[in-house]
């Protein structure tokens, strides 16, 4: 079965109004083909209107809001997620497919907790100070005051909709900025509840702005080029990473990029066996391999080379692919046809390129429903040289290339072969090995002995073409405030 919802209307939510659009287009659901939400595309204007109340937002009650209120209000944020649970939960898998299982513990839970850790890392944000001593004694005291950067562009993908949405959201309204927030095409349900939940938790009109659409030419095309935006945080492909930073050059906006990748894993013959088999399968294949973060590259030490080939077979042939509501489900779809065409070409060139298929490899048949979504096959290869396009480029697909490699420092040396940088998975039970290779990648997140362990103080982001910026703790409030520094002539 799939999950009860009937076709929804998602609006745009300009100055705390739910808004309709003249255009809308039709959100489907990627596990049965079925249309869930009628999305209204919010046209040039309505980004306008959206702009001009953030603006005015900022000069009215929430700019002149003290900090302890502005978390409060995180707090209430916080809490009405967490009693709206199941409608977030319904939401975001109707819009994904993914399992309830999943998005249950990942994604809303994430919702809520990014608001509660960045009302917490607010409230003891210091700032800097300085004495310029001189010769003669007097001198000048200079301290710096941080103000909100404005109104703050929102651009999500469709992955993680709530979890990747919120992340940025919580700390520009916890630095007290305004928001333009634009969710991704396939995903606009939750971004839309999260409105409501604004709106009973009293966040003043005009704070949180929703407009529905898609990029160039469209809503997120009329964020990035608004003069009125002050700063853009973008989460998404690599390519639309580089069309934003043509479109705000002429504006001139700071922007904080996290983007796409093509990581690695490297297993070595010292690890925990079942550990990292477990760990490496979940880290490929969970979210259907639609995780920025998850290895598409798996290098693995020759000693335990097949049988560790093997147990992943094992591990991915187990996979249950299902219906979201189902509790042994542990696979969905993939997020559309399109994205599935892309991700099936990827399996096509790497047959060309010479693969062996270890397991999958195709679109699974149902006889139900299913047949008319997004589904495809977890699928695995070795052989291919790390030269073969399909080694190179991300897929974000249930998928990954296995290869063979003898020593320490050719391990290394293949998974830092990449244009890429966002993260990396290790797996030893040699504690020096594990910092000195954790170390040695060139990623902005490197785990040892895990995946997508988060401590969302820490910095997030990625290196060479895997984004701009770090967010995370402190980081995050760093992009999302503007000093100024006064200095006082003594
Ligand atoms: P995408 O780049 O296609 O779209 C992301 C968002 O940008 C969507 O809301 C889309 O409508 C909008 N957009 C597209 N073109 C635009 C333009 N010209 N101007 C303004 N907005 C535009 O990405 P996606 O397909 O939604 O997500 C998958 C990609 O995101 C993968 O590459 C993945 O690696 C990456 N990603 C990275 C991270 C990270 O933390 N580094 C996290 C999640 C996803
Ligand atoms: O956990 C996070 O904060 C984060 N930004 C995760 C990104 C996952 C990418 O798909």
């Amino acid at each position: 079965m799939t999950a009860n919802i009937k076709v929804a209307e998602r609006k745009c939510y300009i100055n705390g109004q739910f808004v309709g659009s003249g255009r809308q287009f039709a959100k489907i659901n990627p596990v049965d083909g079925t249309v869930v939400a009628q999305v209204h595309e919010a046209d040039r204007a309505m980004v306008d209107a959206a702009v001009r109340a953030a603006r005015a937002a900022l000069k009215g009650p929430w700019g002149r809001m003290a900090l302890q209120a502005r978390v409060d209000l995180l707090r209430k944020i916080a809490e009405g997620i967490e009693k709206r649970f199941d409608d977030f939960l319904q939401a975001e898998v109707a819009d994904t497919g993914k399992p309830v299982s999943l998005a249950s513990h990942l994604d809303v839970p994430r919702g809520a907790a990014n608001f509660r850790v960045f009302a917490d890392i607010v409230r003891t944000y210091g700032t800097e100070s300085y004495h310029l001593d001189t010769p003669d004694a007097k001198g000048a005291v200079n301290y710096a005051m941080r103000k909100p950067l404005g109104v703050v562009g929102v651009i999500a993908p469709w992955n993680l909709p709530l979890l990747l949405l919120t992340w940025k959201l919580a700390p520009a309204l916890a630095c007290g900025n305004t928001i333009v927030a634009k969710p991704s095409e396939e995903t606009p349900s939750t971004a839309t509840l999260l409105a409501e939940v604004m709106h009973e938790a009293g966040v003043p009109a005009g704070v949180y702005n929703v407009v529905h659409g898609f990029g160039p030419d469209s809503a997120g095309e009329f964020i990035t080029t608004h003069p009125g935006v002050n700063g853009i945080t973008f989460t998404g492909e690599t390519a639309t990473g580089a069309a934003i930073m043509k479109a705000v050059a002429p504006t001139v906006k700071p922007v904080s990029f996290e983007l796409g990748g093509k990581n690695a894993g490297i297993v070595f013959a010292d690890c925990d066996f079942e550990a990292a088999a477990a760990g490496m399968s979940n880290a490929i294949f969970s979210n259907t391999g639609q995780v920025c973060l998850a290895p598409e590259r798996i290098y693995v030490e020759r000693a335990i080379f097949d049988p560790f080939v093997a147990a992943l077979k094992s591990k991915a042939e187990a996979l249950v692919l299902g219906f979201p509501q189902d509790k042994a489900t542990n696979m969905g779809p993939l997020i559309s046809r399109q994205h599935r065409e892309k991700v099936l070409s990827y399996y096509e060139l790497a047959r060309k390129e010479g693969a062996k298929v270890v397991t999958g490899g195709g679109v699974p048949k149902f006889g139900d429903a299913r047949d008319s979504g997004a589904w495809i096959q977890p699928t695995l290869w070795t052989g291919l040289p790390e030269t073969a396009r399909s080694v190179r480029e991300e897929i974000f697909g249930p998928c990954a290339h296995i290869a063979p490699f003898d020593r320490e420092e050719e391990a290394i040396a293949m998974a830092n072969d990449t244009p890429y940088g966002l993260a990396s998975t290790v797996w030893t039970s040699n504690l020096a090995r594990g910092h000195r290779v954790g170390q040695a990648m060139e990623v902005g997140i490197s785990w040892v002995n895990c995946w997508f362990l988060r401590d969302l103080r820490t910095p997030f982001g990625g290196a060479k073409l895997s984004g701009i910026g770090r967010e995370g703790g402190l980081h995050s409030l760093n992009f999302y405030s503007e000093p100024t520094n006064i200095c006082i002539k003594l």
